[in-house]
């Protein structure tokens, strides 16, 4: 079932007087700068996920400011920018037009013209949104800071790896956990799609090095063969073969550094929320058995942050709430405060 985002959710119209973790920050002191994108057009299954980030922020005064893994650096500001009025508004009206085009192919097995010129305009809307995403990245980076983008779905953070491949030219990596390879290209036609991320990120004209998947459980053979053809360039660490890994006594300890030694000194990490267990995401658009547990992916994050490599930016997309859902926001809050940690950690922040 998919729910009509509303555009009534804003965060600007949170109760808390604090900023995000209830920190009394602004933008101009804070070495992390946050940017939501409650962005959901393409969902294809469950919606919501434009919620995400005013759900995260209601969770997020539960979090302990003190982390015993890294003490304390949220000392040099986690700043959740105002949000850009123009994501949840056009969110709205063109989800419902999304709707309809994926309501004409799942009937009809093909588009009508009048479908086409519906999905042309939506995949136009879509583009406005990874450019605005991109120039308010390409301005964090210009001040020195360090981008996060809390979605929405997760064609969002397309616009920030684009801007910091410019910055980098291509040399970083992107570590992405999530339940999905999300290499479909231009999946039900939209160019933007959820689903076609990091195959998107791959298209870029500096696109990253590298591209590391965790948790990968859901794909198609198009995809599988995707990865195959791309060996070198992206390396997918198969929900399938790290079970497989533990079940035969190799610890998480050991397939972490396996993981985070293919990847180059500078990293993105792109967190898909379902690449956990659905348990910690139980309201997710498209939650899949299996998965990392939470302190698996909080160990992965870890070992990341200890290796001497860098965070160059992260996102963190699709956490839904659901009907009554604090619980995923909850996890979500907890889930950001480690990657806004980690980031600050290895850039040499709070220290
Ligand atoms: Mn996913």
């Amino acid at each position: 079932m998919t729910k009509a985002p509303t555009d009534t959710n804003s965060i600007a119209q949170g109760t808390q007087d604090g900023g995000i973790f209830a920190l009394p920050t602004s933008h101009e002191s804070a070495q992390i700068i946050l940017t939501a994108v409650p962005w959901e057009v393409t969902t294809s299954y469950g919606g919501g996920t434009s919620l995400g980030p005013k759900a995260i922020f209601n969770a997020s005064p539960q979090v302990d400011l003190f982390d015993i893994e890294f003490g304390e650096p949220y000392v040099v500001g986690y700043h959740l920018d105002d949000e850009d009025p123009f994501f949840m508004k056009t969110n709205s009206e063109l989800k419902i037009l999304a709707q309809s085009v994926i309501q004409n192919w799942n009937e009809t097995g093909s588009l009508s013209a009048e479908s086409k010129k519906t999905l042309e305009k939506v995949n136009i809307g879509c583009a406005e949104m990874v450019s605005r995403v991109y120039q308010k990245t390409l301005s964090v980076l210009a001040e020195n800071k360090i981008p996060g983008l809390i979605g929405g779905d997760h064609s969002t953070p397309l616009g920030a790896i684009k801007a910091l491949s410019e910055k980098y030219d291509g040399r970083f990596g992107v570590l992405h956990i999530d339940a999905h390879a999300d290499l479909r290209l231009a999946y039900q036609g939209f160019t933007h799609s959820h689903a076609s991320i990091m195959r998107n990120v791959c298209l870029l004209k500096t696109a990253p090095k590298k591209l590391v998947q965790v948790g990968i459980r859901d794909f198609c053979k198009e995809e599988y063969d995707f990865i195959k053809q791309n060996e070198g360039r992206i390396s997918t660490y198969f929900d399938n073969d790290n079970k497989t890994a533990l079940f035969k006594n190799a610890g998480w300890d050991t397939v972490c550094h396996r993981i985070v030694d293919e990847l180059p000194e500078n990293v993105y990490v792109s967190f898909d929320i379902d690449g956990l267990s659905p348990e910690f995401c139980p309201n997710t658009g498209t939650p899949v058995p299996g998965g990392l547990s939470f302190e698996q992916a909080t160990y992965l994050l870890s070992v990341l942050g200890r290796s001497g490599k860098k965070i160059v930016g992260f996102d963190l997309n699709e956490v839904a709430p659901g009907e009554n859902g604090e619980w995923d926001g909850n996890v979500g809050a907890r889930m950001l405060f480690k990657l806004c940690g980690w980031a600050a950690v290895t850039n040499g922040f709070g220290k």
